[in-house]
């Protein structure tokens, strides 16, 4: 057995959040909390570090509900974290993901001064996150931890947004989600992906060697080991943009479905387009053990089945040729739909807010979410197609380009409106329990 190979994760030291995939269906929250008071932030540390479930014992009837917390930078320096221990965390953690808009294509109406209040600002210090199979289980699993804040003086809940799947695990657009997850070593927890090795444990917790060989310690190490970096956005979804585009640029519904499976790299039944490339197959779509079992490169190099522009090859690339190594820029998804379903064939927008709370679970902030987010979402150099961005999630902004290989000729798709736009969202880092005890106890 390779040294690689006996990496043992510390379970029972690593929030559950961070490597158990969500149930499906599920009920979510998220509450954001400012601590007024160095003491009050420190006492409720200690409350939620007995709330807060760890990813060991996977086969327990609590697996599928958990209750995580995350801090910001301004949330560690507002429990008194010294200064040398700030410093330890990754640049980009430190800057808040506020500060990295222009990276992040958060331009325009994605422009943090459009965001909602308070996301972005410096008054959110802790998130939690509760998540469950349902509505029930949820409200059973956030009591305590409402009891935790709710009557302490010096901390307070200022922004709180529930999340509800939508029928058959789909997201606004109507495509099944929480499909692709890699695989870690030392979790025990199987990759959707028969084909992907499965990815170095120091890719997405502390204190592990990661794919590059390297080992992430803070300062004192105990703070960082067993945590992550998470980021949560929230994205809108323009639904009815989607559907008119889709609708305007087809001749028939076939086409229209067509076209979104070639954006998205999937049928909306979740069905790879690698695996069935010319019509739907449901069925496929909703198998778990077939539904991602799939590479690019040996089969499709150019991309007639899947584009090399669609969502799932741009974040997803395998083993496509493109210019770097994407293994080191893999992340772990926990999106969650929230906001009422727009319905069936409505074209006209309602108004309502819907979308995506997307959460990145990851070990690099930078070369994970960041790269992916600016280099292959939104440029498609890496692929040969200029400045393209993603059809689906790209800041189009109205002028969007996505390029259909074909033959005998590539179909040009222009004119692509901006079909999400970034609400708001925050960097965090997700501890270990044994980190969350240490920060009840500082004495500074
Ligand atoms: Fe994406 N969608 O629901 O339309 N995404 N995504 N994503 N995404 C994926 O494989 C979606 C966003 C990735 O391994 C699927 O689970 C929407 C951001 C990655 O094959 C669907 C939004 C980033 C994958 C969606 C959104 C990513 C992936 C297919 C925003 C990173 C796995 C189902 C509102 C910066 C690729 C699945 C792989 C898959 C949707 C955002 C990344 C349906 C609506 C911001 C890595």
């Amino acid at each position: 057995m390779s040294e690689e190979t006996n990496v043992k994760l510390e379970l029972d030291d690593i929030q559950s959040g961070v490597l158990r995939p969500r149930p499906g269906p599920y009920a979510a929250t998220y509450i954001a909390l400012r601590i007024d008071d160095r003491r009050a932030g420190r006492e409720l540390m200690d409350r939620v570090s007995t709330v807060v479930t760890s990813a060991a014992n996977p086969s327990s009837p609590l697996a599928d509900t958990w209750v995580s917390v995350a801090l910001t930078y301004c949330g560690f320096k507002a429990l008194g974290v010294p200064q040398q221990s700030l410093d330890s965390f990754s640049w980009e953690f430190r800057q808040g993901m506020a500060a990295r808009a222009n990276e992040l294509g958060d331009v325009g109406e994605s422009s943090p001064e459009n965001w909602e209040k308070p996301l972005g600002t410096s008054d959110i210090h802790v998130v939690i996150v509760a998540v469950s199979p349902d509505a029930e289980r949820l409200e059973a699993a956030l009591a305590p931890a409402r009891r935790a804040y709710q009557s302490m003086n010096g901390v307070e809940a200022i922004w709180r947004q529930n999340c509800q799947a939508l029928p058959d695990d789909k997201e606004p657009f109507g495509f099944r989600d929480g499909i692709s997850h890699p695989a870690i070593e030392g979790s025990g927890i199987p990759g959707s992906n028969p084909q992907e090795q499965p990815l170095k444990a120091g890719e997405f917790v502390l204190g592990y060697p990661d794919e590059m060989r390297g080992i992430q310690k803070t300062e004192p190490e105990l703070l960082g080991r067993n945590g992550t970096y998470v980021v949560f956005r929230k994205l809108h979804q323009r639904v009815a943009d989607f559907r008119r585009y889709l609708n305007a640029n087809s001749n028939s519904p076939q086409d229209e479905e067509l076209l979104a499976a070639k954006m998205m790299g999937r049928w909306r039944s979740g069905a790879p387009l690698a695996l069935c490339p010319f019509h739907d197959d449901p069925q496929l779509g909703a198998d778990p053990r077939r539904n991602n079992d799939f590479l690019f490169e040996a089969d499709d190099p150019a991309g007639f089945k899947t584009p090399g522009g669609s969502h799932i090859r741009r974040t997803n690339p395998r083993d496509a040729a493109i210019a770097g190594f994407p293994r080191i820029h893999r992340m772990i998804r926990r999106g969650t739909a929230y906001g009422p379903l727009l319905p069936d064939g409505v074209l006209d927008d309602d108004g309502a807010e819907r979308g995506l709370m997307f959460a990145f679970v990851g070990a690099h902030i930078g070369r994970q979410f960041e790269f992916v987010q600016s280099q292959w979402v939104n440029d498609g150099v890496f692929f040969g197609a200029g400045d393209d961005k993603d059809p689906i999630i790209g800041s189009n902004g109205g002028a969007g380009n996505f390029t259909q290989p074909r033959k005998p000729v590539r179909r040009r798709w222009q004119g692509i409106p901006q079909f999400v736009a970034t609400r708001g969202g925050e960097y965090c880092f997700m501890p270990g329990l044994r980190a969350l005890r240490w920060l009840a106890e500082l004495q500074t």
